[in-house]
């Protein structure tokens, strides 16, 4: 049953069912119904809104994405069941491919997930014939092409996990992540970490890639100005403060 529409977690519950769908067609991990659960908590805390600094991540982000000569999006399940066209959209501004790069590790999920993104019209899906491992990680977990993630210089890798994306700064990559938690191992070690919802954060993601795709002039310095951990402080610090308590969504 669909909630009313003027219902406040009106958003917060579609998604779920989204998720829930994703998870029926054998898109998402049942992991993965977990791991969104961990994602909400954190941010109802943030009032279920893009704050300044998610605004900064997005923008830096894009940035990062322009200035990169091989840049690739990695899609995992939570990914292709809640935003498939919004990644196709970015991967569009960017001429980029996308990577099926998922955790828990089946062929028969790397397949469906690969034909959702082949339905919304992603143009180069990679990761159904992997040629090459990430060192230091266990074979299912490295499996990667050659053509994509191995050799990128720029990965967006969301919702990742905190071996994986250390294993991917390792090889010299700039990793950027959207992840909710600001305190996880992997918002702590990427390069540029979005503490926004995987639903509002893609979308901002390109539409700062539209309007900064014309003053390459300015990614550099957007870039450079940059600190990561300064950012997560003070996404911690908002998450924390007693505004909140106002809020009254239950
Ligand atoms: O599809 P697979 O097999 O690759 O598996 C995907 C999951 C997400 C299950 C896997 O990568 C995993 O176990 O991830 P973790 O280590 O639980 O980390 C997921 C992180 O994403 C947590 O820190 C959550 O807070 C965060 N998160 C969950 N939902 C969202 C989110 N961040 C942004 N937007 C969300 N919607």
């Amino acid at each position: 049953m669909e909630p009313p529409k003027n219902h406040p977690r009106y958003v917060s519950l579609m998604t779920r069912d989204k998720l829930v769908r994703g998870w029926e067609e054998g898109l998402v991990a049942t992991q993965g119904l977990i791991a969104h659960g961990r994602g909400e908590a954190f941010d109802y805390l943030l009032g279920e809104r893009t704050t300044e600094e998610g605004d900064l991540a997005e923008k830096v982000s894009a940035a990062m994405l322009l200035l990169a000569e091989h840049p690739v999006i990695s899609v995992n399940g939570n990914v292709g069941a809640l935003v498939p066209e919004e990644i196709r959209l970015l991967s569009d501004a960017l001429d980029c491919p996308v990577e099926i790069n998922i955790f828990h590790r089946t062929e028969e999920r790397v397949s469906t997930l690969s034909g959702r993104m082949r339905d919304v019209g992603c143009g180069k899906v990679l990761g159904e014939r992997p040629d090459r491992e990430i060192p230091g990680l266990d074979h299912a977990r490295a499996m990667c092409t050659d053509e994509g993630i191995f050799t990128a210089d720029v990965v967006l890798v969301p919702l990742e996990d905190g071996d994986r994306c250390q294993a991917l700064k390792d090889m010299g990559k700039r990793v950027i992540t959207i992840d909710l938690n600001p305190l996880s191992r992997t918002a702590r070690s990427a390069d540029v970490t979005i503490v926004d919802n995987l639903i509002r954060a893609v979308p901002a993601v390109t539409a700062f890639v539209r309007s900064l795709e014309k003053d390459p002039h300015l990614w550099k310095g957007i870039v450079e100005g940059y600190d990561n951990m300064e950012n997560l402080e003070n996404v911690l610090s908002r998450m924390v403060s007693t505004h909140l308590l106002d809020s009254g969504k239950s």
